[in-house]
């Protein structure tokens, strides 16, 4: 029913608003609207959530898609049990796309609001400026605290209104600086010429650069090139945290990742599909806690 009335909620949104804001349990959730701490930046709320958890731990809450009827269920109980370990969940297609970004997410938003856990959209935005606003702002007015957008399409009509947006309803942008997986290479690790200053630099570094002069609340570089963390980390110092995605099942290595350079840990199916998520992820927790400095 919810999924069926979307459109027209969308039309009256200040009153859904405020119903919403009234009861928690309304169409829209703008947790930070309604959380204690509201007006944290993103930043801000990520730093107090894992001093909090005392975890640098985000979860990547991917299930397999095998059970897609009890995926809401499973998610909940995910969250139930490695919440302690955790200081965000991080959301991708594997849940918006059959739980509904204005159904079953809001459940998943509802719960991670109570457990206040700063929650990510991994929706890479990568499309023209008018589309990129359009994105940005259906996943903030659903709850999320940040999106994760991709630096390939530029500012000028294509992340400058995503980035007005954030600062508008005070959430955050994370950007795509260098994947985890093997072909990251083929684009982020690119030479390019830089059209400003005609000088060959590699794609990332760039891309770095702009996390600074954009102001993004973080930057994503896989645990599965430690050395590009360290070299992103020279750029960015402690401005623009790492979030490191790639550690366990994808290769990638706590200890290593944090000693050059990551803030946060971002791991999901060695947690998810393991025998024992919380085990596990206390696990991840603990041996990324001894090499914090
Ligand atoms: O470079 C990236 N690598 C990566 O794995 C950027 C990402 N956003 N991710 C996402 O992080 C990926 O889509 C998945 O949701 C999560 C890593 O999952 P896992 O390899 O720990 O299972």
């Amino acid at each position: 029913m919810r999924g069926e009335t979307h459109t027209h909620s969308l039309t009256r949104e200040s009153k859904t608003v405020t119903h919403a804001a009234k009861t928690r349990k309304g169409y829209y959730l703008f947790p930070s609207t309604i959380l204690e701490g509201a007006n944290l930046s993103f930043q801000l709320k990520m730093n107090r959530s894992a001093k909090k958890a005392n975890s640098n731990i985000v979860l990547a809450l991917d299930l397999p898609s095998d059970q897609p009827h009890s995926l809401l269920s499973q998610s909940i109980k995910m969250l139930e049990t490695v919440h302690p370990y955790i200081c965000a969940v991080k959301i991708n297609h594997h849940l918006v796309l059959p739980l509904g970004l204005f159904n079953g997410i809001q459940k998943i938003l509802s719960f991670t609001q109570d457990l206040e856990l700063p929650t990510i959209m991994d929706c890479k935005i990568n499309d023209i400026g008018n589309t990129n606003r359009i994105i940005a702002e259906y996943y903030y007015k659903a709850g999320f605290d940040a999106v994760i957008a991709n630096p390939f399409v530029g500012w000028e009509e294509g992340l400058q209104p995503v980035f007005e947006v954030a600062k508008q309803m005070r959430r955050g942008v994370i950007l795509l600086i260098y994947m985890s997986h093997k072909a990251a290479e083929e684009g982020y690790g690119q030479t390019i010429q830089n059209p400003k200053t005609s000088q060959l630099t590699p794609q990332y570094v760039t891309f770095a650069e702009k996390a600074l002069s954009w102001k993004a609340d973080g930057a994503v570089v896989g645990a599965t090139y430690p050395e590009k963390i360290r070299e992103v980390h020279e750029i960015l110092g402690e401005k623009v945290p790492i979030y490191s995605p790639g550690v366990g099942v994808q290769g990638g290595d706590v200890e290593t990742a944090i000693k050059a350079g990551t803030r946060y840990l971002i791991v999901g199916r060695t947690i998810t599909i393991s025998e024992n998520p919380t085990e596990t992820a206390k696990h991840i927790r603990d041996a990324a806690k001894r090499c914090v400095k």
